[in-house]
């Protein structure tokens, strides 16, 4: 831990963030929209938000600090950059939504389907989860079958069938994650450790014409950053073809992140569908799914899998998302973003080594995390192993150094085009501190 005995807490002017949390406990579950934005896993009350610019977050009391929280992944550009908001404003003034066809999401889906070729025809919704949960349909649609794959430590947003955890390890029978998912619900998504090829393998050689789909994150990032195994990705991609089984690229996270035409192009391996959120609305609510037009052709209105949403394809969200993909379409982008990415890898891995305190740094592209673990940490298992006492410390410590980092072990962080070589720069030098046990 560190030196002094200062609590970092108290480094921080924290009095209106700390008045509005006492109105925001009683009107919303734990004073938040969004579970992890409660600072459960570092303890502590949230920092309320007041404004963003570029790599840098503002909160009610003043504070300003060098954001890898991102907004947990849509804001590759970094927070309020200019095209993004004049596009939205323009947009707005001609009206917010028609519960009608735009151009819009013509072109944006068009944008879409051009960056990802896998995903030939495509359908908007408003999150992650709606995407998600509507790809799992179609795939069960399209198959006739019943049964889904899904990986420990992999998070897909909060419909039932995918908030499921591992039963016991033999009948890989999923079991609810949360009191109000049904049984019935659950018992149709068996849960794997992921990147374990083996055990699919022998779960398919079994039962593998059951299953409708398997659905992964290419890159986990809901187990902080973990990367796939070499050859993972390729078996996964053999063996559904096999066994007639839809390979779901949950890239939601990754899309449009890791490259422009995401995990697949960076790693090669092409699913049958693409689930996609975050960047593709440029930090406004989007998600979407696609893939084959056979089976996207399936959904309604011109199949019969049914799928809807009032505000999907909204203008608005159409709109910063076109305006985010085409800045991101900047030549060398994706190449400076990577940078950045390996120069965060490599600083923090010298200012770690300065400490006695083991710890494992996976990066993939602008995707980051360190593990207060011994490494190797390539599932859900071995970061589980992590010392989460050390994290909630070393979390503090950067907050009272003026580094907002995601407030548990199990996000990764996110850096943007916007992060400056002096923003990374001060991060190691804060994070140095820590390791150094000194304040
Ligand atoms: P949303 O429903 O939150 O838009 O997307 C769900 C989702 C689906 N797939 C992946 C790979 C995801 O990472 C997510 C959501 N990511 C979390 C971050 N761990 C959102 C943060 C939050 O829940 O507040």
């Amino acid at each position: 831990m560190r030196g002094s005995n200062v609590d970092p807490r108290e480094l921080l002017a924290r009095d209106r963030s700390a008045r509005l949390m006492q109105r925001a406990v009683k009107l919303m579950p734990g004073g938040v929209n969004s579970p992890v934005r409660a600072f459960r896993s570092v303890g502590g009350d949230p920092l309320f938000m007041q404004r963003g610019e570029g790599s840098r977050i503002f909160d009610v009391d003043g504070n300003s600090y060098i954001d890898y929280v991102m907004s947990y992944g849509p804001l590759v550009l970094g927070h309020a950059y200019p095209e993004v908001i004049s596009s939205i404003e323009q947009t707005a003034r001609k009206g917010t939504t028609f519960g009608a066809p735009t151009e819009l999401e013509v072109e944006l889906a068009a944008l879409v389907c051009e960056a990802v070729p896998s995903v030939e025809m495509i359908r908007m919704t408003n999150s992650g989860t709606e995407a998600t949960m509507s790809a799992i349909r179609a795939a069960r649609g399209f198959t006739a079958r019943e049964r889904i794959l899904k990986f420990d430590g992999n998070y897909h947003g909060h419909g039932d069938a995918l908030l499921v955890s591992a039963g016991s390890g033999v009948a890989t029978l999923g079991l609810p994650d949360s009191p109000g998912v049904t049984k019935g619900a659950a018992k149709d998504t068996a849960v794997l450790p992921y990147n374990d090829l083996r055990a699919v393998r022998d779960l398919f050689e079994r039962e593998g014409e059951e299953f409708a789909a398997v659905i992964l994150e290419p890159v986990g990032g809901n187990m902080g950053c973990v990367p796939p195994a070499d050859g993972y990705l390729e078996g996964l991609r053999e063996l559904t073809e096999r066994y007639g089984v839809i390979l779901i690229f949950d890239e939601v996270m990754t899309g449009f992140r890791l490259a422009r035409g995401g995990a697949q192009e960076l790693y090669g391996v092409t699913p049958d569908m693409t689930c996609l959120g975050k960047i593709i609305g440029g930090g406004l609510p989007v998600g979407a799914y696609g893939g084959k037009e056979e089976i996207m052709a399936r959904i309604a209105p011109s199949g019969p899998i049914y799928q809807a949403g009032t505000l999907s394809g909204n203008p608005l969200a159409m709109a910063a998302g076109l305006a985010t993909l085409k800045a991101a379409s900047e030549p060398d982008f994706y190449s400076r973003l990577d940078a950045l990415g390996e120069r965060w890898s490599k600083g923090m891995y010298e200012v770690a080594s300065t400490g006695s305190r083991p710890f494992t740094i996976n990066q993939v592209g602008s995707m980051v995390s360190i593990f207060f673990a011994d490494g190797p940490v390539t599932d859900f298992e071995s970061a589980a192993r992590s010392d989460t006492a050390a994290f909630a410390d070393f979390f503090w410590h950067m907050l009272s150094r003026g580094v907002y980092l995601a407030p548990s072990q199990y996000e990764a962080g996110f850096i943007s085009a916007a992060h400056s070589e002096a923003d990374l720069e001060r991060t190691f030098e804060a994070a140095g501190e820590w390791f150094a046990g000194r304040d």
